[in-house]
């Protein structure tokens, strides 16, 4: 009777690679990049008491930081040979030359390179009393290849299983199904048509991977550039004789970016729109938070289902330590100025920071997306001043002959010409677009009589009310 083999697959790592975007006025900045979520990965690797841990390229962002990721490779590597886990790898286009360079440093067998040649390698796994692996891969040997690595996938290693018996897994840094990519590309279909399942390096974003024979990405293991959004972590593998029994995610990462999105038209009655909508923030990041920590919860019921000892672990690690958000305004407002200039000015909701569960959430970006609310054609029908205002940001807005004549009139004022000398003036780069000065006046008119008109009709609520 064997018992399942157990393997912790992981994506693009990147050690030496800061996080971009990250709090400014986080504490423990270092412990929220590649190094912490290599520091857990091993914690889990230990505590699930895993066969081996394979992972699938760009371990090592540049060569220039091959001894920076040197400690704590080493220490990952011993941690794991401690407990008898396997560690291997394929190199990927950031790490052809840092990770051969990097293993070879480690000495022996801690950190087995699988095709370092950029052959195709397999590599059997046995471990005692449980189902044998046998891992099947090759490594980048230059930051671009254009070959498609499977033209020369040899025909032996071919088919769910090896002749002994050991069930095949395949290990690849690739870009999938796009032919020009400098890359090693290759199609889905011609790794489907192996009859093994597929743990792909290079593109950050994970595929959704599931059933006994997928083929995709595991996903960079921790959030790295700033549109990096949801879970991230190693999938953990449970392979019995018949193959892969089951696949999880572990969202691991210290890191974790999400979008949030909020629609500033709910405030158009607020007394003090900024404030409500700071309150409107501080909601949605809760309720990210919240979710964040029902989904850890969630795959640890998961976990104790395919490894029991996942009970020792703790609940902390399968969560982030921070929260990044990309927060998107939409809709239509009356506030639409007040707001604009609140957001421009204050520093405050850009760093605001909350604690949920001890998890720290901060707008990493504020994306500007709601338009004024009141309706131009509409204040355009009258004869008064906002009517007036109303009929000139139509036609600036159309660009029509009336535009043109209104901004060749301020080109003809004193000030238009020092405007005009002023954008003329501007320090530009080789190869810049020249300044169109027409288009530049056009949009500052626009802007300033929509903040104009913004005034008007406020003054025309006080009067009223
Ligand atoms: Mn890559």
């Amino acid at each position: 009777m064997t018992r399942p083999t157990r393997v912790l697959l992981v994506g693009d790592l990147h050690l030496g690679l800061r996080p971009r975007r990250l709090p400014e006025r986080a504490a423990d900045a270092d412990r929220l990049g590649p190094r912490e979520a290599l520091e857990r990965i091993v914690t889990t690797a230990r505590a699930l008491d895993v066969d081996a841990v394979a992972f699938a390229g760009d371990l090592i962002h540049h060569l220039e930081d091959r001894f920076e990721a040197l400690g704590p490779l080493k220490g990952a590597c011993q941690r794991l040979a401690e407990r008898g886990v396997v560690a291997l790898a394929v190199a990927g286009n950031h790490d052809a030359v840092a990770l051969n360079r990097v293993a070879g440093l480690l000495g022996g067998e801690a950190l087995h390179v699988l095709g370092a040649d950029g052959g195709w390698e397999a590599r059997s796994l046995e471990p005692e009393g449980a189902t044998a692996l046998e891992f099947v891969g090759r490594s980048f040997v230059r930051e671009h290849e254009t070959a498609d690595p499977m033209a020369a996938f040899p025909e032996a290693l071919r088919g769910p299983t090896s002749p002994e018996g050991r069930v095949r897994i395949g290990l690849l840094h690739t870009q999938l199904d796009a032919a020009d990519a400098p890359y090693a590309p290759t199609t889905r279909a011609a790794l489907e048509a192996t009859g093994m399942p597929w743990f792909l390096g290079h593109v950050h974003d994970p595929s959704p991977l599931s059933g006994s024979r997928p083929v995709g990405y595991l996903g960079s293991a921790t959030a790295l550039a700033a549109d990096e959004c949801g879970a991230r972590g190693p999938w953990l593998a449970t392979v019995g004789p018949e193959g892969l029994r089951d696949l999880v995610q572990l969202p691991l990462a210290p890191l974790r970016r999400e979008r949030l999105e909020l629609d500033v038209g709910v405030l158009e009655e607020a007394a003090d729109p900024v404030a409500e909508l700071e309150a409107l923030v501080e909601e949605g990041a809760t309720r990210i938070l919240e979710a964040i920590g029902a989904e850890g919860r969630a795959t640890m019921q998961r976990l104790l289902d395919v490894a029991p000892e996942a009970g020792s672990l703790e609940e902390a690690t399968l969560g982030p330590r921070a929260v990044g958000l990309r927060l998107r305004l939409v809709g239509r407002t009356r506030h639409a100025v007040r707001l604009r200039d609140a957001l421009e000015a204050q520093g405050s909701l850009r760093e605001y920071a909350t604690h949920g569960g001890g998890i720290q959430a901060w707008i990493q970006k504020v994306e500007v997306a709601f338009a004024r609310s009141h309706d131009l054609e509409e204040l355009a029908r009258g004869n008064d001043p906002i009517a007036l205002l109303a009929r000139k940001l139509l036609a600036i807005e159309s660009g029509d002959a009336e535009a043109g004549e209104l901004v060749a009139g301020v080109l003809a004022t004193r000030r238009g010409g020092f405007a005009r000398a002023w954008l003329d003036a501007l320090p530009r780069g080789e190869g810049d677009e020249p300044v169109d000065v027409e288009e530049e006046l056009r949009s500052a008119l626009l802007e300033a009589g929509q903040e104009a008109l913004d005034a008007l009709l406020a003054q025309r609520e006080e009067a009223a009310a």
